[in-house]
Formats: structure tokens, sequence, C-alpha cells
């Protein structure tokens, strides 16, 4: 693959480092040689990883990779994962150790201590095995940020049911196609949930998920969460606190294969249905924990949060079961950032005395638009360790983040992974290397990548290419549920014998790695290679700009053309008034500090970017619109007015 020539100007100059905050290391519990461990015996450290957790039956054999690419991790040993992240904690006197701190949109708290988890759970375990919910049956949770979705999540893993948490914004055509595809036994939601003070109502969506015939749903368990009345089904549905009433808070766990499926987790494509990846138990867990504990440099009195919701990969790997096995003290928050104040989170930061903040790209952006004002109004003082995820996290953002948010001394680690690979793949180590915004580094120790050309040949230092993972890791996905041809065809045949992530990435002289985003996301204008990636960095670089978005429109005579979004600043407001034609000047930023190719064909201005629930832009929808179509399917949109007013500023001007 042939990069833009300024692209490898950047990866033969990477931006300078930033060296670890001095005595960072200092009661890091995180070896200085791990990566020379895990290089000098790969299998041996993953063992050791493994290791540390609870296993009722060791493991005799690390790992069977005689199936390509169907992975067997641990697979003679036997474990159950809730006891690791529930029961271990208290076997060991840390009962009285808060689990979760929770609290709700409308402010109402909860505190969670090991021994609260353990026997919700164990009551939780008992009440679905009175159901009939056993070993294998696959049980749908459509719930919002509450414990309970951590209860039932957990209960499922004790009795060896497999989740299939569907994120609680999803329409009932998208919970009939989960229920369906995994023939559900169960489904678990609410009679709500709160959102920006209103109900968004969860239980009448999975009545009308269900409402024509032929599926496989034999009962609906129903948390009460909001005031809001609902209409029960008879004979199916059934209230949790009816229900729970009087179960047994004992329950004995039995230990499964380490290979016994723990979850389903459905992820868009870049086309067709959504796919269900599934993880096993053993070796997810294993990295969960490993990568959850390592990447964050976890501590003993930390105060951990991820403001991912469960509905997502993220929160599956670093809300439930990376933090909860490794006993960690964490805050869960039900709610959005901005209500009933933009001060949200940052009272929570400040309430609960966080540590370390995990979130996404865009939220940061999003923060960056509306000023630095609201985090300043509060003591963040406690912060130590930074982490960004699911996006490219671009040098301004990053630097603002940790200038902001984390008093210009936290480290940030950016997080480099996917539903597929479970947990963290690339990440640094935020406790012994020197940082670098806007790259994601290393490999994970244990972790094996390379970049590739089309051919799949390495490329050189200071080029860009396709990623790709050369060895099996403990928490890759086993396949798609019910569709192995799928699994091959999508991420092992590109490259045989290789895993093809779908991104690309450049490798600069100091062999760190920067994500670049979808390859589908890369344009190709004249025949230069052009990363939407590296122009949206450009842009967002600009002090006029917040956030921006850039896609490649099919063009008669350059084959594609750069077409940019941009979301403004509020707080340049008067700055850019006094510009006269501020869309131009962006356009001429891009060809100053990139090239005149990369030079937008045309760039809008606009009020937000389209995205999908989890904070994913979706350029897919600007592309079209850019390209005079009609903008396509907008239901995974979190505000599908945003797409019709950029179309037709678009349709405007074509
Ligand atoms: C964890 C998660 C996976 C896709 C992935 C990539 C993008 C995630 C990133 C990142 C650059 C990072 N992505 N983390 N790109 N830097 N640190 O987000 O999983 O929802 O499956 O998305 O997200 O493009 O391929 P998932």
């Amino acid at each position: 693959m042939h990069a833009s020539d300024d692209k490898i100007q950047k990866l033969i100059n990477p931006i300078e480092s930033v060296a670890p905050a001095p005595g960072f290391g200092d009661g890091s519990s995180v070896p200085l040689d791990i990566r020379a461990q895990a290089e000098a015996d790969r299998l041996g450290f993953w063992a050791d990883r493994a290791r540390e957790l609870e296993w009722q039956t060791p493991f005799t054999e690390v790992l069977d990779w005689s199936n390509p690419p169907f992975a067997r991790w641990f697979h003679d040993g036997k474990i159950n994962v809730a006891v690791n992240c529930v029961d271990r904690h208290v076997a060991a006197g840390n009962g009285d150790r808060v689990a979760i701190h929770w609290e709700g949109e409308p402010g109402d708290t909860r505190t969670i201590t090991y021994n609260d988890l353990h026997r919700e759970v164990q009551r939780t375990a008992n009440l679905l095995e009175s159901f009939g919910i056993g070993k294998g049956d696959v049980v749908a949770i459509y719930l919002p940020m509450i414990p309970e979705t951590v209860f039932a999540m957990l209960a499922c893993a004790r009795i060896g049911a497999v989740h299939s948490v569907i994120f609680g914004g999803f329409s009932a055509d998208a919970i009939r196609s989960r229920v369906d595809s995994a023939s559900a036994k169960l489904v678990i939601t609410a009679n709500g949930s709160v959102r920006k003070g209103r109900v968004f109502p969860l239980k009448e969506t999975v009545d009308k998920a269900l409402e024509t015939p032929g599926h496989s749903v034999e009962k609906v368990l129903v948390v009460r969460r909001p005031e809001h009345e609902i209409d029960m089904v008879d004979g199916r549905d059934v209230w949790w606190h009816d229900v729970i009433e009087g179960v047994s808070d004992t329950h004995e766990a039995q230990a499964f294969d380490a290979e016994h499926p723990l979850f389903i987790l459905y992820t868009s494509g870049t086309t067709g249905q959504p796919k269900g990846l599934w993880h096993a138990s053993g070796g997810y867990l294993t990295q969960a924990a490993y990568t959850h504990r390592t990447s964050f440099d976890l501590r003993d009195n930390d105060i951990y949060w991820c403001s991912a919701d469960v509905g997502w990969v993220t929160g599956h790997s670093y809300t439930v079961y990376g933090p909860l096995a490794n006993g960690a003290t964490q805050v869960m928050y039900e709610g959005t950032h901005d209500y009933p104040s933009l001060d949200r989170w940052f009272e929570i930061i400040e309430r609960y005395g966080v540590t370390i903040f995990y979130t996404a790209p865009t939220a940061i952006r999003g923060f960056m638009k509306t000023g630095r004002e609201i985090p300043l109004r509060h003591n963040l003082s406690s912060l130590r360790v930074l982490g960004s995820v699911g996006e490219p996290i671009n040098p301004e953002a990053w630097e603002w983040f940790r200038d902001v948010i984390g008093s210009g001394k936290t480290p940030i680690v950016d997080t480099w992974w996917q539903t597929e690979t479970g947990a963290h793949m690339i990440a640094p180590l935020v406790s012994q290397d020197a940082l670098k915004p806007g790259s994601a580094q290393r490999p994970v120790p244990g972790v094996v990548v390379e970049v590739v050309d089309e051919n799949g040949n390495r490329v050189d230092p200071g080029q860009m290419g396709l990623l790709t993972i050369t060895e099996p890791w403990p928490s890759m996905a086993r396949g798609i549920w019910g569709d192995d041809q799928r699994f091959i065809e999508t991420y092992w045949s590109q490259f045989p014998g290789r895993y093809f992530a779908g991104d690309g990435a450049g490798v600069d002289l100091d062999g760190d790695l920067w994500l670049l985003g979808r390859v589908d996301d890369v344009m190709n204008v004249s025949g230069h290679r052009l990363s939407t990636a590296e122009i949206e960095a450009t842009l967002d670089e600009h002090p006029f700009v917040a956030e921006s978005a850039v896609v490649g429109a099919d063009d008669e005579t350059t084959g594609q053309a750069v077409v940019a979004f941009a979301v403004l600043k509020h707080s340049q407001r008067e700055a850019i008034a006094a510009e006269d034609d501020v869309e131009t000047l962006l356009r001429k930023h891009v060809a100053a500090s990139i090239g005149a190719i990369a030079r937008p064909k045309m760039l809008f201005a606009v009020e937000e970017l389209p995205k999908t629930r989890s904070g994913k832009i979706m350029r897919r929808l600007l592309k079209d619109v850019s390209e005079g179509k009609p903008v396509g399917d907008t239901s995974t949109l979190t505000d599908a007015a945003v797409m019709d007013a950029i179309a037709q500023k678009v349709a405007a001007r074509l």
C-alpha cells in the first residue's frame, strides 16, 4: 500500500513522545520486563495470566490451534467466570470492599459491596434456574445501566447460560433478530430506562419485538426502574421484585469448560446483518482481567470508571468482567453526560474521587466543543490515568484530555481493540512507556500484530498498511454464532492464517502504531491514498473546529473526492463571525497542512455529526448524501434529525 507523502512524513518524523510522569512507575504491579517475558515464552506468559484466575480444574494445554481459525485456549481446564468475579474476592476477605458505586440519572445512588454482589448474583442465579434456564441456554438482556444488569450477566455466567446483551437503545426489530438468531429462551428487561429525565419504553419495545409468533422466548423478566405503567402478558411476563422475593441467596456454582460460551454480542459489519460474535469463558476472562490491570496500571486504592454502556463490548470487558475479576472498586452511571447539565460526569469524578477514567474520543471532542470552563469548575485532581477507546484519537483531543481533564499530568492510554478481539490488543504501558499523543503505540504484551501491504507483506517503518494479527490470543472471538463460514470469510480469508482487523495502520520509525480507522474509510483521490482520519485530525487541530468527519465521495474525475463536515466551536463564535468564509478558510487549512491533494472539494459547517449510539460517526451516511444519494438507514443513529439537516445543506450545494 502506498501511503501519501505527507503521512509518511508524519511516520518518519513521529510526534515527540511525552515521558511518563516522574515516579509514575513506583508502586506499579506491572513488571518492567513484561514485554521481554511475553516475547521469551508467549504461551507460557498467557498460561501465567490464566493462572491468576481461580480454576476448579487446572488446564494442562494452553492453546489448541489444530483447527484454525477456531482456537481453544486452556480447554481442558474448568472455570466459573462469576466465581472469579465475585466469590473469590469474598473468600479472600474483601467482601466489604465496594464493587460498584452506582448512580442513577435522577441522582439516586446504591453502594454495592462484593458481599452484596455475592448475594445478589446467587439469588439471581437461583431465580434463573427456577425458570428452567441452564447451561447453554441463551438469555437476552435488554436493560439500562442499573445494578440488575450486572447481576443478570453474572448470574448467567454462574449457571453456564449464555447472555446476549442488546443495547437499550435498539429497536424492536433489532431485538427480534437477535432473539431469533440465538433462540433466546428468556428476555430480561425493565419497565423503562431513564434518559434525560424522560422514560424510554424498554418493555413496550420488547412486547413489539415479540408480537409476531414463532419466537423462542418463554419468559420475560421485568425490572422496575422508573415510575412507568406497563402491560404484563399473562403467563409470560414476571416482575423481578415479585419473583426474587424469598429466593435463596446461596447457590452452589458448578465449573464449566474453559471453552464454554460466555456471551454473544452483535456488532454491525460493513454490510448485511449484524454479526453475533461469541466469546468463550476462560480465555476471555484471562485477557479482560490482565489488560484491565496492565493497561490502566490498576492499583489497590483505585476508583475506576468506564463510561461505556454494557450494551457494547467495552461495557462487557471493562465495566463487568475485567474490573470485577480484578476485585476493583468502580463507578457505574445510568445516564448521559449532559443531563441535567454538562457538569454531570465531572461531578461524578469529583464526588467519588475517580482515579482511572476510560471514555471515548467522541465524548472528549464533545467536551472540547462546549469548552474547558465546564470541567475546570470541578476538582478532578484524583484522576491518575485516562483511557480512550472506540475511534482514533486525534493528537489535539489527546492533549486536551490530558491538559484539561487530567490537570496536565495524567498519562492517556489509547486502547485499540474490537468486539471480535474481546479485550485490548494495542495500548501503551502507562506505567513505563513514554507516550505519543495520537498513537496506540505497541501491542499488548502477548499479542503479535503486523502491518502489511495488500499482498500480506510486512510494510517498512514509515509506511501505512493493513492491521493484521498473526498469532491467536486468548480473548479472540470463537466464531460468529451459528455461522462458522462467515467468520472465516470475514476475518481470515484476506490473509490466510492471519486475522484481518479491517483497520488501516501506520508504523513510525520508532515502530509505534498509528491507527487510521477502518480501511473502508481510506480514500483514493487521483490515485493518492488518503486517510479520512488524517484529514480529520488536521481539521480538528484548527482552533475553530470542535469535531469533524471526512468521507471519500465517488467522483468522475478523481475517483474519489474529499468531502468534509466540521462542527465549529461555540467558544469561537466571535472569531468565526469575523471571517467572511469559514468553509474556504478550513479547506485552505487542510491544503496547507497536508497538501493540495487533501484539500476538501467541499466542506460543510454543520451543527452536529451523525453518530451511532456508541458514539461512532456514521461516515457511510455522509458519503451517500455527498454522492447525491438519498439518506440511507438512520435507525442506528442517536438522532436522525441531525442527518436530515445535513442532507438538506448538502443537496442545496450539489
Ligand atoms: C472496542 C470497540 C471496533 C473498531 C475498530 C476500530 C475502532 C476502536 C480504537 C479504534 C482507533 C482506537 N477503534 N478503538 N480505532 N483507535 N483506540 O470500539 O469495539 O465497537 O467492535 O469497534 O473501532 O476501527 O475496528 P467495536
